[in-house]
């Protein structure tokens, strides 16, 4: 039986990481298309900087929640045949066991050095601009994908969703394309855990409405 899960800034809302809805549609007191895009690092890499480096170091303040542990016991069940596909940058599902999690924005703890096109793990801010370990050239952006860019991966996405036997969207509210279409592409069945019905509820085959610590080990158990 061939899973894809898609998670979405819903699934650590209980881990204490803020959702894009929960701030009325700010990010931190940010608009997200003036700190997500990049025309926005261009205009004020600063202030793009600082914004991703609060969030980084947020990290290392929580821990993953009972839905995260969850879809680790779901990998352990179904190993190869499950794939979490996540909008989120944060580290959770790792942290909480999942080791086959595809990205699909990138990732808060990677570096992309702009110069020699290397990626890197990185902890620690960027705001300061510190050198590549690779080139050492001061080019270092966060490895994350912003409005107007490419999504990381969207082939394997694609394949995936279109030889599975159930998608199920967790804590998006189905605002971001591509990942809102998902549930057009999935050839199998198709459920979205969420607090509240998400723009695209009425697409799914069923809809359950929670909170993912209920929701998910739920539907997992
Ligand atoms: C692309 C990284 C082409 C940043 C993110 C004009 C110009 C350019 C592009 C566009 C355009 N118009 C439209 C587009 C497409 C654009 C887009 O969709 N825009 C939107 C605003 C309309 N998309 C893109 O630009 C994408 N790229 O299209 O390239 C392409 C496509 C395919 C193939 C080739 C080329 C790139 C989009 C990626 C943007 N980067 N993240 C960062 O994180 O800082 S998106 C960012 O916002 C998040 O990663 C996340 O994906 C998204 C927010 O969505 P959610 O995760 O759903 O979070 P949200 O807060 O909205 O909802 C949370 C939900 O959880 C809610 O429903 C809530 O009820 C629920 N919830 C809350 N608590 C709980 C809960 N559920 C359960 N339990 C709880 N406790």
């Amino acid at each position: 039986m061939r899973v894809v899960v898609l998670t979405g800034a819903g699934v650590s809302a209980e881990s204490g990481l803020s959702t894009f809805r929960d701030a009325d549609g700010l990010w931190e007191g940010h608009d997200p298309m003036q700190v997500a895009t990049p025309e926005a690092y261009a205009d004020d890499p600063g202030l793009v900087q600082r914004f991703y480096d609060e969030r980084r170091a947020a990290l290392s303040r929580v821990e993953p929640n009972a839905a995260h542990l969850a879809l680790a016991r779901l990998e352990a069940a179904l190993g190869d045949d499950l794939l979490v596909v996540t909008q989120n940058v944060d580290d959770l599902h790792e942290r909480a066991g999942s080791t086959r999690v595809h990205h699909l924005h990138g990732r808060l703890r990677s570096a992309w050095c702009t110069s020699c096109d290397d990626r890197h793990e990185w902890d620690g801010p960027l705001g300061d601009r510190p050198p590549c370990p690779g080139c050492g050239a001061r080019a270092l952006r966060p490895d994350i994908v912003w409005f107007g860019e490419i999504p990381y991966g969207m082939d394997l996405v694609e394949r995936a969703l279109w030889s599975c036997d159930h998608f199920v969207s967790i804590g998006t509210s189905g605002v971001v394309y591509p990942a809102a279409a998902f549930v057009h592409w999935a050839s199998g069945r198709t459920l979205e855990l969420n607090l509240e019905p998400s723009m695209g509820a009425s697409d799914f085959a069923e809809s359950r409405q929670g909170p993912a610590t209920h929701l998910v080990p739920g539907w997992v158990d």
